[in-house]
């Protein structure tokens, strides 16, 4: 048996056969280059922060090598943030003035990146922050970067939230019509509520009107969990979920977020870099499971991506070539398939075929319960090489996989197991 999850309002198929996409978060956090939280972690005030809107210029931004950089990794859709927390808006919005078009760049940075990523076939999603640590009336919370500071938290009593959540809706609106097709729309996030500040959540946002005005405008889009109302998809961040992702007992379509270091702006110091092994295997685990795997870039200030995203880039794009048949339409197997120790199942339900990776290489032998009366024929997945199998004497129904002793030169192995009808 294989989880079906209900469905949502929002049109998912293509999404749980993609599998894979590309988060991309660049706004003036780049500039810093320390993480895109920069001006709440160092209390940096608006005035402070100025210096970034005066001197951010991406002169090297050219958003085809991006798209480019993305298709070849087999990522399938990619979601940018439109405007991240510190406020700074990509594209050239009539609601403010905090926007790339009055930078030194002086051109709209999201229509161009929009249109690459559509030239290379990849759907279209934008990441919008609910928080906003520029706009004048919204007010201070646990995370906004004036919290510790009295008078500016003495001034709330002048802010008037609902301006923020007026600025909020007409902002959506602009975004879902004025790029044409949106696929993807990935609010972020609710605050909570502590012992200081009043949390923020979807009587704030008025996520209720927000997401019947997104509907409207884009039918089949998919929007996340984060206005704290589900729609169409759960978002695990930075951690691999156990098994596949439930909401009250039922399983749920879902996608878990990644970084390659710890942070998801440009991060010039930090060295916590994933290997392409690992990144790999995040992916393959997401699939088992049922799950999607978005995996963040952080251009630089300049506009490019760094050379250690690029190399893990190509990294997962080189196995990707030969081994987007275990993750395309792929999903958790049946629940009657047993998985080997060191290993990850997906399963093709349209072709009827089973996919081992191997984590860890054992010496010649990889044993599958229950599987003797069930498999027709084993290959290698990258070469397409037979996979000889033994069925066991004993009347136990195992089924024994002859590897060769030296491991296939990618970074996980996988085989294929084409079963019986
Ligand atoms: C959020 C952002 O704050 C972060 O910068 C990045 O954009 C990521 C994809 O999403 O991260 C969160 C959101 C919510 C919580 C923690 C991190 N939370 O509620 O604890």
């Amino acid at each position: 048996m294989i989880p079906i999850p209900e469905k949502t309002p929002g049109n998912t198929e293509w999404f749980v056969h993609d599998r894979f996409g590309m988060f991309i978060h660049w706004g003036l956090y780049a500039m810093p280059a320390r993480h895109e939280w920069v001006k709440s972690y160092e209390r940096i005030s608006t005035e402070q922060y100025e210096k970034y809107f005066k001197f951010f210029n991406p002169d090297l931004y050219d958003p085809k090598v991006w798209a480019k950089a993305a298709k070849n990794a087999g990522m399938k859709y990619f979601v940018i943030t439109t405007k991240h927390h510190e406020g700074f808006c990509l594209w050239d919005s009539e609601y403010t003035s905090y926007k790339a078009t009055n930078t030194p760049y002086g051109k709209d940075l999201l229509k161009p990146v929009v249109d690459a990523f559509r030239e290379e076939g990849l759907k279209v999603g934008f990441y919008h922050s609910l928080l906003d640590w520029h706009h004048p009336h919204y007010t201070v919370d646990a995370n906004h970067p004036m919290r510790d500071n009295p008078e500016y938290i003495a001034r709330d009593k002048d802010r008037d939230l609902d301006i923020y959540a007026e600025y909020l809706y007409k902002q959506s609106e602009e975004l879902m019509t004025k790029f044409g097709q949106i696929d993807i729309l990935w609010y972020d996030f609710s605050v909570a509520k502590t012992t200081r500040f009043e949390g923020k959540g979807k009587d704030q946002w008025k996520s209720e009107k927000l997401i019947e005005m997104v509907r409207k405008h884009q039918p089949g889009i998919i929007i996340n969990d984060r206005t704290q109302i589900d729609q169409d998809i759960k978002t695990p961040e930075q951690y691999q979920p156990r098994e596949w992702l439930k909401v009250n007992g039922k399983p749920v379509i879902w996608e878990a977020c990644q970084t390659f270091s710890g942070a998801w702006g440009y991060h010039r110091d930090e060295e916590t870099w994933k290997s392409v092994d690992m990144l790999v295997q995040m992916l393959i685990d997401s699939v088992s499971k049922g799950g999607n795997l978005l995996l963040n870039v952080g251009p630089t200030a300049r506009g490019e991506f760094d050379d250690r995203a690029l190399e893990r880039l190509q990294g997962v794009g080189t196995w990707m070539k030969r081994h987007g048949r275990s993750i395309y339409g792929c999903t958790q197997a049946p629940s009657e398939f047993i998985c080997p120790k060191d290993s990850r199942y997906t399963y093709n339900p349209k072709t009827n075929t089973l996919y081992v990776h191997v984590f860890a290489w054992p010496f010649r032998h990889l044993f599958l319960d229950d599987m003797a009366d069930k498999v027709e024929y084993a290959q290698l997945l990258n070469d397409g090489s037979e996979i000889i199998m033994n069925k066991s004497s004993g009347g136990d129904n195992l089924l024994t996989l002859n590897l060769p002793v030296k491991k296939p030169g990618v970074t996980v192995p996988v085989i294929e197991l084409f079963l019986k009808k």
